[in-house]
């Protein structure tokens, strides 16, 4: 008996929840990882064994594979076949699609500054609670930021974090991300869901624009390696100033 047998064991994805199946092996994967078990490095049963060792299609396992390469989670090697992501690859490999503010406005060249409103801790609103997933009493630390690009006002964002993650609200420097990556707590995957809003007075006043004017009003929520919730941060973008750019593929077998 291998130490990835206890670690693959059928009896822990055949559980009541109505999770698609793929999420459960991911999370396997991930909590193995978090807890040690799986190792930097260290080779990932194939395909057809890891299949067979769950009794679950290949097709099933092929589909977490493919999501745990894109998160940087696990990598797969021509002819040798899939590995824990090294740690260093599991920081930097989604730090080029998921990016921070500084480092989109820097890679476009532009200067950022920030007027902090607030940056502080406290207890969590239901709604904090709820996305963040906290438990009963926890606290969070709360960044609110208007951000300019070259001079310009651009976004006004509201950050929460949970406590645990990012005690002091003061950490040196301007980038929350770059502060959460000095704790290597860096997020490697995020859900954002955005809609257009109009701007009420205060907003308007601080984007130097007049009240009712149109803004994307954007959610993030992102995720560790792991799986835990490290932030709920709600933007107001200028509407006139911002566009977001999405890029369409067709995956085979989604
Ligand atoms: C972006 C993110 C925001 C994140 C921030 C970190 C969007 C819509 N939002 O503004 O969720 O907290 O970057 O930026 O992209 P920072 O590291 O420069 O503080």
């Amino acid at each position: 008996m291998s130490h990835l047998d206890p670690i693959f064991d059928r009896a822990r994805i055949a559980d009541e929840s109505p999770a698609p199946l793929y999420h459960k092996l991911k999370k396997l994967v991930t909590e193995a990882i978090a807890q040690g078990r799986l190792t930097n490095d260290e080779a990932i049963p194939a395909e057809r064994d890891l299949a067979r060792m769950l009794g679950i299609s290949r097709v099933t396992v092929r589909k977490a594979f493919a999501d745990l390469v894109a998160e940087g989670v696990l990598v797969q090697r021509q002819g040798s076949g899939t590995f824990v992501a090294p740690k260093s690859q599991r920081i930097e490999q989604p730090l080029s699609r998921l990016t921070s503010f500084t480092e989109d406005m820097r890679l476009r060249g532009i200067k950022t500054d920030a007027d902090w409103l607030d940056r502080s801790t406290g207890l969590p609103t239901p709604e904090e609670s709820l996305v963040l997933a906290l438990s009963p009493g926890e606290k969070v630390t709360r960044f609110h930021r208007l951000r300019r690009a070259d001079g310009k006002p651009l976004a006004i964002e509201r950050a929460t974090i949970p406590h645990r993650f990012l005690p002091d609200p003061d950490f040196a420097g301007t980038s929350l991300y770059a502060a959460l990556e000095a704790r290597g707590l860096r997020p490697i995957r995020a859900l954002q869901r955005l809609h257009a809003v109009a701007l009420t007075a205060s907003e308007g006043e601080l984007l130097d624009l007049p009240e009712g004017s149109p803004a994307l009003f954007i959610q993030r929520v992102s995720y560790l390696a792991d799986g835990r919730i490290v932030e709920f941060t709600r933007s107001h973008y200028r509407g006139d100033s911002y566009d977001f750019v999405a890029e369409l593929h067709l995956t085979a077998g989604s």
